[in-house]
Protein backbone atom coordinates (compact mmCIF):
# COMPACT_ATOMS: atom_id res chain seq x y z
CA UNK A 1 0.00 0.00 0.00
CA UNK A 2 1.17 3.70 -1.06
CA UNK A 3 -0.02 6.89 0.37
CA UNK A 4 -0.37 10.48 -0.62
CA UNK A 5 -1.06 13.65 -0.16
CA UNK A 6 -4.05 15.34 -2.07
CA UNK A 7 -5.46 18.54 -1.77
CA UNK A 8 -8.45 20.25 -3.46
CA UNK A 9 -7.55 23.88 -3.49
CA UNK A 10 -9.15 26.60 -2.54
CA UNK A 11 -10.32 28.25 -5.82
CA UNK A 12 -11.76 24.38 -6.10
CA UNK A 13 -13.40 24.49 -3.28
CA UNK A 14 -15.29 28.12 -3.64
CA UNK A 15 -16.56 27.03 -6.59
CA UNK A 16 -18.27 24.16 -5.17
CA UNK A 17 -16.14 21.61 -6.92
CA UNK A 18 -15.10 19.58 -3.40
CA UNK A 19 -17.97 17.34 -3.98
CA UNK A 20 -17.24 16.08 -7.24
CA UNK A 21 -13.52 15.65 -7.26
CA UNK A 22 -14.04 13.43 -3.88
CA UNK A 23 -16.41 10.92 -6.43
CA UNK A 24 -13.64 11.10 -8.65
CA UNK A 25 -11.24 9.56 -5.47
CA UNK A 26 -14.37 7.19 -4.81
CA UNK A 27 -14.86 5.77 -8.00
CA UNK A 28 -11.05 5.60 -8.99
CA UNK A 29 -11.50 3.13 -5.53
CA UNK A 30 -8.85 5.08 -3.24
CA UNK A 31 -8.87 4.36 -0.28
CA UNK A 32 -10.20 8.33 2.01
CA UNK A 33 -7.52 7.40 5.30
CA UNK A 34 -7.89 11.52 6.33
CA UNK A 35 -10.03 14.26 5.44
CA UNK A 36 -9.43 17.69 6.88
CA UNK A 37 -11.09 21.10 5.83
CA UNK A 38 -8.39 24.05 6.72
CA UNK A 39 -7.77 27.46 6.13
CA UNK A 40 -3.73 27.98 5.64
CA UNK A 41 -2.34 31.31 7.30
CA UNK A 42 0.34 32.53 4.53
CA UNK A 43 2.99 31.19 6.99
CA UNK A 44 1.65 27.73 6.84
CA UNK A 45 1.23 27.40 3.50
CA UNK A 46 4.88 28.88 3.15
CA UNK A 47 5.81 26.02 5.31
CA UNK A 48 3.54 23.45 2.98
CA UNK A 49 5.33 24.92 -0.38
CA UNK A 50 9.07 25.38 1.00
CA UNK A 51 10.62 23.67 -1.69
CA UNK A 52 9.28 26.22 -3.71
CA UNK A 53 10.49 29.60 -1.83
CA UNK A 54 13.26 30.44 -4.18
CA UNK A 55 10.76 30.36 -7.48
CA UNK A 56 9.15 33.54 -8.88
CA UNK A 57 5.55 32.35 -8.72
CA UNK A 58 6.13 31.32 -4.75
CA UNK A 59 4.61 34.50 -3.03
CA UNK A 60 1.71 34.47 -6.00
CA UNK A 61 1.50 30.60 -5.37
CA UNK A 62 1.01 31.03 -0.82
CA UNK A 63 -1.59 33.94 -1.06
CA UNK A 64 -3.41 31.61 -3.39
CA UNK A 65 -3.45 28.66 -0.78
CA UNK A 66 -4.59 30.77 1.91
CA UNK A 67 -7.02 32.59 0.31
CA UNK A 68 -9.82 30.35 1.18
CA UNK A 69 -10.79 27.10 2.77
CA UNK A 70 -8.74 23.79 1.43
CA UNK A 71 -9.98 20.05 1.73
CA UNK A 72 -6.69 17.82 2.84
CA UNK A 73 -6.85 14.25 2.43
CA UNK A 74 -4.61 11.22 3.02
CA UNK A 75 -5.32 8.84 -0.03
CA UNK A 76 -4.44 5.10 0.36
CA UNK A 77 -4.03 2.77 -2.57
CA UNK A 78 -1.40 0.39 -4.29
CA UNK A 79 0.69 3.21 -6.74
CA UNK A 80 -1.50 6.42 -5.75
CA UNK A 81 0.96 8.38 -6.11
CA UNK A 82 1.39 7.87 -9.49
CA UNK A 83 -2.15 7.15 -10.49
CA UNK A 84 -3.87 10.82 -8.13
CA UNK A 85 -1.20 12.13 -10.41
CA UNK A 86 -2.31 11.34 -13.42
CA UNK A 87 -5.94 11.83 -12.37
CA UNK A 88 -5.37 15.72 -11.32
CA UNK A 89 -3.17 15.53 -15.10
CA UNK A 90 -0.70 18.45 -15.90
CA UNK A 91 0.48 21.07 -13.56
CA UNK A 92 -1.13 23.61 -16.00
CA UNK A 93 -4.59 22.90 -17.28
CA UNK A 94 -4.55 24.11 -20.63
CA UNK A 95 -1.80 21.38 -20.65
CA UNK A 96 -3.63 19.02 -19.12
CA UNK A 97 -5.81 16.16 -21.58
CA UNK A 98 -9.37 15.70 -21.36
CA UNK A 99 -10.64 14.07 -18.38
CA UNK A 100 -8.44 14.95 -15.79
CA UNK A 101 -9.64 16.94 -12.97
CA UNK A 102 -7.26 19.70 -13.49
CA UNK A 103 -8.30 20.37 -17.48
CA UNK A 104 -12.30 20.11 -15.90
CA UNK A 105 -11.73 22.26 -13.11
CA UNK A 106 -8.52 24.10 -13.03
CA UNK A 107 -8.40 27.74 -13.83
CA UNK A 108 -4.85 28.30 -14.63
CA UNK A 109 -1.34 26.89 -14.15
CA UNK A 110 -1.47 28.55 -10.27
CA UNK A 111 -5.57 27.90 -9.86
CA UNK A 112 -5.24 24.47 -10.89
CA UNK A 113 -7.72 22.83 -8.57
CA UNK A 114 -6.04 20.22 -7.62
CA UNK A 115 -2.61 19.00 -5.52
CA UNK A 116 -1.19 15.70 -5.23
CA UNK A 117 2.43 14.50 -3.50
CA UNK A 118 5.24 13.53 -6.02
CA UNK A 119 7.46 11.08 -4.45
CA UNK A 120 7.12 8.96 -1.42
CA UNK A 121 9.12 11.32 0.81
CA UNK A 122 7.07 14.61 -0.30
CA UNK A 123 4.29 11.96 0.93
CA UNK A 124 5.56 11.78 4.09
CA UNK A 125 6.44 15.19 4.62
CA UNK A 126 2.87 16.85 3.54
CA UNK A 127 1.02 14.20 5.24
CA UNK A 128 3.20 14.77 8.53
CA UNK A 129 2.49 18.49 7.88
CA UNK A 130 -1.38 18.15 8.01
CA UNK A 131 -2.14 15.08 9.89
CA UNK A 132 -0.65 13.26 13.20
CA UNK A 133 -0.51 9.73 12.93
CA UNK A 134 -3.83 9.41 15.22
CA UNK A 135 -5.93 10.99 12.91
CA UNK A 136 -5.55 8.60 10.15
CA UNK A 137 -7.74 5.23 9.96
CA UNK A 138 -5.17 3.02 8.76
P1 LIG B 1 2.62 19.80 -9.46
O1 LIG B 1 3.50 18.76 -8.84
O2 LIG B 1 1.94 19.36 -10.73
O3 LIG B 1 1.62 20.38 -8.46
O4 LIG B 1 3.54 21.01 -9.93
P2 LIG B 1 4.78 21.77 -9.23
O5 LIG B 1 5.26 21.05 -8.02
O6 LIG B 1 5.77 22.08 -10.31
O7 LIG B 1 4.12 23.16 -8.80
C1 LIG B 1 3.46 23.29 -7.58
C2 LIG B 1 2.44 24.39 -7.72
O8 LIG B 1 3.09 25.61 -8.04
C3 LIG B 1 1.45 24.15 -8.84
F1 LIG B 1 0.40 23.41 -8.46
C4 LIG B 1 1.06 25.54 -9.24
C5 LIG B 1 2.26 26.38 -8.89
N1 LIG B 1 3.03 26.79 -10.07
C6 LIG B 1 2.83 28.06 -10.56
O9 LIG B 1 2.03 28.82 -10.03
N2 LIG B 1 3.56 28.46 -11.63
C7 LIG B 1 4.47 27.63 -12.27
O10 LIG B 1 5.09 28.05 -13.25
C8 LIG B 1 4.65 26.33 -11.76
C9 LIG B 1 3.91 25.94 -10.67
Amino acid sequence: MEHTCAIIKPDAVSAGHTGAILQRIEEAGFGVIGMRLVRLTKTEAEGFYAVHRERPFFDSLTTFMSSGPAVVLALEAPDVIARWRALMGATDPAQADDGTLRRQFGNAIERNATHGSDAPETAAFELGYFFRGVELTR
